[in-house]
């Protein structure tokens, strides 16, 4: 009896102490999930269960943006709380690229870790690493994320379908052989491995478009690569691999304040989930790939409940850019698309100017503090995701960082209806949101993307819609609004040279 009370006792106070504990973090960060790919955002060809009970369990954003609308910018943006396009050499990185923030600048990372966060990123990197010097694949990789404010990094360099097709722990990569060293190429092949380009029929998913040089599991990849025949990944185990690093960091800190990134590499290219998922959507591997994410954050939820810490951990969902259908694999997305609008009622998708390039999937989960079940139309974007956690966690922001960064904690925990009342958006071109009104600045290139079927928002002419009586943006209003027109081009100009 006295034992039990004992225990009832110290229950009671370590929930107490949780109680008061600053929150975890985790930041779960999709690629190339469009707005309408969840359920919870209107997809009736595909069920996300565990995100529509996440998004059940907070707020569902419908205004919610990422900088890019493609990966590199908008993974800067967020973790450096700076507008990717006031820097030159931020767009799509190849694998061996030099890392593109400088290491010991501030990061979304290095704030939490001053504030006494464990911090981890588990999954897609693609901000480059090394200095500039070419990267010996072989020894001690850096600088890379552990430079840039993570205590612990578990990722893969670039995109799933760009070499070297490997993991990295930390600075190291895992199964890396000195007999079997691994040189990596984007000029041109290196040793002698087929290619998608040579051999197409040693291809279990053929390209449609680039992806043709090293094959690896049977998949043409971009750039050559050699060695490291071990280390290489397969791509059926990516998820789970991902999937049980960012839990055993979970389980390793679940009594110290935690910062996790946990970017999946689901949806992006090649879509080639695990066994178990090929075929369980009547969408070919893209939505098999979005019924792998969604079992992915249902196991992060599952691990948070069986730790205890559900009520004190903010999950943040959403993505790095708008959704795409042939990225370049004869995969079934376009085959068996079965009326499924990737993008929701937006226009244009990935690497669009137009509104599918950028508004995405958001959602945020705090069970103790905020109140479940609702939406918010707050216009929020990631480059706010520094300022609103150095408001969480009580710091100053240091003269010069994150300059475009602004707290949007009230909104993103739904005690303001407001966020911003303007963002700037790169798509193709720069935009300008305000309030209603978004203004495309003018750009020569094609309007449409041919090998991806999609809309760049391109015009030579400059663009002004009303997203709240034409979110399909369909209606260039610049015609009638000359002096709107002005204002905010002249606008766009100032910010960028603020
Ligand atoms: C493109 C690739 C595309 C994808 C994209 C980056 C080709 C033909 N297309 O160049 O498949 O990898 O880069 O995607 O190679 S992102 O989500 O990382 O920005
Ligand atoms: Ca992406």
């Amino acid at each position: 009896m006295k034992r039990l009370l004992f225990m009832l006792l110290c229950g009671c106070l370590a929930g107490e102490a949780n109680a008061q504990r600053r929150p975890n973090v985790i930041i779960i960060y999709a690629d190339d999930v469009g707005y309408g790919d969840l359920s919870c955002y209107g997809a009736t060809q595909v069920q996300t269960p565990h995100l529509d009970a996440l998004a059940k369990s907070g707020i569902r954003f419908t205004n919610g943006r990422t900088t890019s609308a493609t990966c590199t910018p908008s993974r800067f943006a967020l973790l450096t709380g700076r507008y990717p396009w006031r820097k030159k050499g931020t767009g799509v990185l190849p694998g061996n690229a030099a890392m593109i923030i400088p290491p010991g600048s501030p990061t979304l990372a290095s704030l939490m870790q001053q504030a006494g966060y464990q911090t981890a990123l588990v999954g897609k990197w693609h901000l480059g690493l090394g200095d500039g010097s070419p990267i010996n694949w072989n020894a001690d990789i850096k600088p890379g994320p552990n430079e840039v404010g993570f205590h612990y990094a578990f990722f893969f360099p670039a995109t799933a379908d760009r070499v070297p097709t490997v993991f990295v722990e930390n600075r190291k990569i895992i199964g890396a052989d000195a007999n079997d060293p691994i040189e990596v190429n984007y000029q041109e092949k290196t040793g002698n491995e087929p290619t998608g380009k040579e051999n197409p029929e040693l291809l279990k998913m053929p390209a449609s478009h680039g992806h043709n040089n090293t094959i690896v599991n049977g998949i043409g990849r971009i750039g050559w690569m050699k060695g490291g025949t071990r280390a290489r990944w397969t791509d059926e185990e990516i998820a789970y691999a991902f999937t049980d690093k960012a839990i055993e960091f979970m389980e390793h800190n679940r009594k110290k304040p935690f910062f996790l990134c946990f970017n999946l590499s689901d949806i992006h290219v090649p879509r080639m989930p695990a066994t178990a998922f090929k075929g369980k959507s009547s969408m070919g591997y893209r939505g098999d790939a979005i019924l792998q994410m969604d079992w992915s954050v249902g196991k992060i939820m599952d691990k948070l409940r069986q730790l205890g810490l559900e009520k004190n951990t903010i999950v943040i969902f959403s993505s790095d850019n708008g959704p795409v259908l042939d990225d370049g694999y004869v995969d079934g997305a376009v085959t068996q698309q079965n009326g499924h609008q990737p993008a929701g009622p937006f226009r244009g998708g990935k690497y669009s100017a137009f509104e599918g390039g950028t508004r995405v999937p958001w959602i945020v989960s705090w069970p103790g503090t905020i109140k479940g079940g609702g939406t918010s139309d707050a216009l929020i974007s990631q480059v706010d995701l520094y300022a609103s956690f150095a408001k969480l966690t009580g710091q100053q922001i240091a003269p010069g960082a994150a300059p475009d960064s602004h707290d949007m904690l009230p909104a993103m925990l739904g005690k303001k209806a407001e966020g911003r009342s303007w963002v700037v958006l790169q798509g193709g071109s720069l935009s300008l949101v305000q309030g209603d009104w978004k203004y495309i600045s003018p750009s020569r290139g094609v309007k449409l993307m041919k090998e991806v079927n999609i809309e760049s928002g391109n015009d030579e002419s400059p663009q002004l819609y009303n997203l709240r009586s034409d979110q399909g943006e369909r209606q260039n209003l610049a015609a009638q609004h000359p002096d709107k027109v002005k204002a905010m081009a002249a606008e766009l100009e100032r910010l960028k040279a603020a």
